[in-house]
């Protein structure tokens, strides 16, 4: 055992009694997560007293029942697997058939969509709403910072999804980053809208609170006039989002009523701290939003791989259109096409820190090629002005973001071709003012198939995120001389047709 960290576990004894997580079906204190989830650790590992980083996947919708799960993955001294709810049964297949967990734990209401999947694979279904009994006492494992803590699943430009580990010390390292730049306090209380298996909505959302003592507030899912009148309410501290759930609090604040348009404006005021990330936050979006609630948005740069890197200050000039600077602890540099360190770009950005995450699961290649002489490439370009750093976009056309999700256009397109009347296809994003880009299809098939089957296939395989919205069948795909698709005349070719 080497150099043991404190975890959220740890650090809840000293606020047991504060309000932790209030959800729809209640309040809790930080006693009553610990208490819950020494039952649920209890369940996972009765015996040994350390679980010794296997895997434990654990499909729980946001709110208490989550939180309690997650932290008794880490009490047994498992890695947290965590699942999207709303994942259609091949993602969740291909989770379990890639992150290979010794169980799955869920709620009833998912035990029938999760419990056949796992069990045809040998993998041990935990219904949570059955555990009850108190937990004996068992002797937890001290988690060393170099311990497997979580894995969370993110899409490439290689094919399907990546399980992203990250240890102990790289969460640890993520969270207390953004609770010493984001000034985080017990008396924070935070409004959680965010899907639970990726970064946004684990590490800034939910562990930065839980790290200090403070509480989180969960509302799922999302629900524009919901969110505004609980930050209307003025009892919300902090918030944070992608863009697109701005722009829906904007359309939503303007088809309401004066009387409610007024008290939601009122009540955001109260708040302390805005953020967004995950997907540029265009500067109209910005500017309305600080005209609305008072709040310049702070905008910050992250990425599954590396927690967050970048970000505007929370005192000084937060500058529009830009992701501000390195946070505490994190080195970032930007590099040319040859590696060779650029002082302002433009130039890739590479990040190195205690935070950088550890290897893609079983993917040794994938996590060598990954980095060059300990930094890690993010294949997004930027330059520096004025200090500072303003994204430019990413090297690879085929990393879309949608909604604030990454989403590869090889994994969408090698899915379609698993379609029998599929002979070819090209994915692209294309600019879109709600969703940042929307996914789009040219589709090449061999007998005739309307867009909407094809559409209906795919929902059954992938996440409904990852589906296009526009699907065009064409007769050919253009090319260039040497039969690439060339990518930019399929956006041409969708934009003239779907307008
Ligand atoms: C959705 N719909 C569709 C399709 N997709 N219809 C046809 N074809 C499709 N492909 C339907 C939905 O079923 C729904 O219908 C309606 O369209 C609206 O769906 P959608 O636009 O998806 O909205 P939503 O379900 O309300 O969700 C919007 C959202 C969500 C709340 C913004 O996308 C979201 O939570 N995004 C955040 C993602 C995130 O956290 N990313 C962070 C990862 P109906 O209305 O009939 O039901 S990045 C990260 O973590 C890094 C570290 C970072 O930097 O942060
Ligand atoms: P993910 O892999 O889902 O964690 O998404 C990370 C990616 O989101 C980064 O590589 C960026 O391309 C993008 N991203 C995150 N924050 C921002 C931001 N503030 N502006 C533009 N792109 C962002």
């Amino acid at each position: 055992m080497t150099n043991p960290i404190s975890t959220l576990i740890d650090r809840a004894g000293a606020t047991a009694d504060r309000l932790a997580v209030v959800d729809g079906s209640g309040q809790y204190r930080y006693r009553d997560l610990l208490a819950r989830s020494a039952q649920i650790a209890r369940v996972l590992d009765p015996a040994s007293g350390d679980l010794e980083e296997a895997r434990v996947a654990f499909l729980v919708p946001p709110g208490f029942e989550h939180v309690a799960t997650q932290w008794a993955v880490w009490r047994a001294g498992a890695v947290a697997v965590p699942i999207a709810p709303n994942y259609p049964a091949a993602e969740i297949a291909y989770t379990l058939d890639d992150a290979a967990p010794i169980a799955v734990v869920t709620t009833a209401a998912f035990a029938e969509r999760i419990g056949p999947i796992a069990k045809s694979r040998g993998i041990s279904t935990i219904v949570s709403s059955e555990i009850s009994a108190p937990a004996a006492r068992r002797i937890e494992p001290i988690l060393g910072a170099d311990r497997r803590a979580m894995m969370v699943y993110t899409s490439g430009t290689t094919g399907r999804p990546k399980g992203v580990v990250t240890t102990h010390g790289m969460l640890q390292a993520q969270i207390t980053t953004l609770v010493e730049a984001w000034a985080w306090q017990a008396p924070d209380r935070g409004l959680h809208v965010l899907p639970l298996n990726h970064v946004h909505g684990i590490v800034n959302a939910l562990c930065c609170p839980l790290w200090v003592g403070a509480a989180v507030e969960f509302l799922d899912p999302f629900d524009p006039v919901r969110c505004w009148e609980r930050l209307g309410s003025g009892a919300i501290s902090f918030f944070t989002a992608v863009p697109t759930i701005y722009a829906r609090l904007i359309a939503a604040h303007d088809a309401a009523s004066d009387t409610d348009r007024h008290r939601w404006r009122q009540g955001a005021r109260a708040a302390r701290l805005m953020c967004s990330g995950s997907a540029a936050l265009p500067v109209s979006v910005l500017e309305r939003w600080e005209a609305l609630t008072g709040h310049r948005l702070l905008e910050r740069y992250g990425m599954t791989e590396i927690g967050m890197a970048l970000a505007n200050p929370l005192a000084g000039e937060r500058r529009a259109g830009t992701v501000g600077q390195p946070l505490p602890g994190v080195q970032a540099r930007l590099v040319d096409e040859s590696g060779y360190p650029l002082d302002r770009g433009p130039g890739e950005i590479q990040i190195r820190g205690a935070q950088v995450f550890l290897e893609y699961w079983n993917r040794p290649g994938e996590t060598a090629a990954a980095f060059r002489d300990g930094w890690f490439a993010t294949g997004d370009v930027a330059a520096v002005e004025d200090g500072y750093w303003r994204l430019l976009g990413r090297q690879s056309t085929d990393i879309i973001k949608s909604a604030g999700y990454k989403i590869s256009a090889l994994e969408i397109e090698e899915t379609f071709r698993q379609h029998p009347a599929v002979i070819d296809c090209a994915v692209v994003g294309r600019p879109d003012p709600d969703l940042g880009e929307r996914i789009g299809a040219a589709v090449v098939v061999s007998e005739s198939v309307e867009p909407e089957p094809l559409r209906q296939w795919l929902e059954e395989r992938l996440a409904r995120y990852k589906v296009p919205r526009d699907i065009m069948v064409v007769d050919d795909l253009p090319r260039n001389a040497m039969g690439k698709v060339l990518k930019p005349a399929v956006r041409e070719l969708l934009s003239s047709r779907a307008g």
